[in-house]
């Protein structure tokens, strides 16, 4: 089996979802909306990996890619657990658009024994190739960066034991487990606290780019003395601290532009 070539649609996929995940993203933020989206990560399994899960589940070599569904993987992490919700609702709404949902696992309501949590997303995805259409398997995994650091820790270490997770270790990352569910619950109760403060910080830091962008679009108009005044002025009410002046500046240079 040619490995190399059959990965090509994987990494395309991989590719492919991780920049519409990140758009989304990108969108909240520019219209000064809280993203549920932090941040995303994708990756193609290994081939050792593939083959190793496939003698585990003993998969034949040619069934390999209708039963093993996740080579090609994205995960996308959350702030809140609230916010897992809102992905999950984003990626139903494109259900049969330009992805289908083939099975959703929840590991949040129905925690792993190893201690697990995270919502898993078994999508069937078409990749445009140099051949044609292939629709392949991706699984998306939706998870709080509480529920991320608990998972990336363990699954180290259960790479280097394998099997055989000495008890001691076991015990702790079970106790890890249940410190990294409390900590998404304490963090949902200051939710709207954390969301008004990361708003006005996001609304203020889109604000300022606007300024710049306005400036540097003025900069080829007028002349050295009306920029001067305009840095001035922009400098004096930024140390100010007044955001309500500082978005009439940013409309009065809208108009000028
Ligand atoms: P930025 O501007 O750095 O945030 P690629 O798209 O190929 O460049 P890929 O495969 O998405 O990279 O992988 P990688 O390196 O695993 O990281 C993906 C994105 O997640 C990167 O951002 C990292 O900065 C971001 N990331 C990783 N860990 C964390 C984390 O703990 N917290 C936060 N907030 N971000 C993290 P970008 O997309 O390259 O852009
Ligand atoms: P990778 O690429 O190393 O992450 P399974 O038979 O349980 O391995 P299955 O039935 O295909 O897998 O699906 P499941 O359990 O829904 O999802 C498997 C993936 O979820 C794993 O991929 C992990 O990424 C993650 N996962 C599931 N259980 C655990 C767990 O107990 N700890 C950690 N850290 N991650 C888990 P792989 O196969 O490990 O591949």
């Amino acid at each position: 089996m040619n490995w190399k070539q059959i990965l090509l649609p994987y990494t395309q996929a991989v590719e492919e979802l991780k920049v519409k995940f990140k758009s989304i993203r990108s969108e909240f933020i520019s219209l000064d909306e809280y993203s549920p989206i932090e941040f995303v990560t994708g990756r193609v399994k290994k081939i050792s990996s593939i083959l190793e899960k496939a003698k585990k589940k003993q998969i034949p070599e040619d069934e390999i890619e209708e039963k093993i569904e996740d080579i090609a993987g994205i995960r996308i992490m959350c702030q809140f657990v609230e916010d897992i919700y809102k992905v999950i609702d984003i990626i139903r709404a494109r259900d049969h658009k330009d992805l289908v949902i083939v099975e959703e696992r929840d590991y949040i309501t129905n925690t792993k024994s190893s201690g697990y949590r995270s919502y898993h997303i078994i999508i069937k995805y078409p990749v445009q190739t140099g051949h044609g259409e292939k629709w392949i398997f991706a699984e998306i995994q939706i998870r709080t960066l509480a529920m991320n650091f608990w998972a990336t820790i363990e699954h180290s270490l259960r790479y280097k034991y394998k099997q055989n997770m000495p008890k001691e270790i076991q015990e702790r990352l079970n106790k890890a487990a249940e410190a990294a569910f409390l900590l998404d619950q304490e963090m949902a109760e200051i939710r709207e606290e954390v969301l008004k403060c990361q708003e006005s910080f996001q609304q203020e830091s889109n604000l300022i780019g606007d300024i710049f962008s306005s400036i540097q679009f003025l900069n080829k108009k007028k002349n050295k003395k009306d920029m001067n005044e305009l840095y001035e002025m922009f400098w004096t009410l930024w140390e100010e601290g007044d955001m309500h002046k500082l978005k009439e500046f940013s409309e009065s240079l809208e108009h000028t532009v």
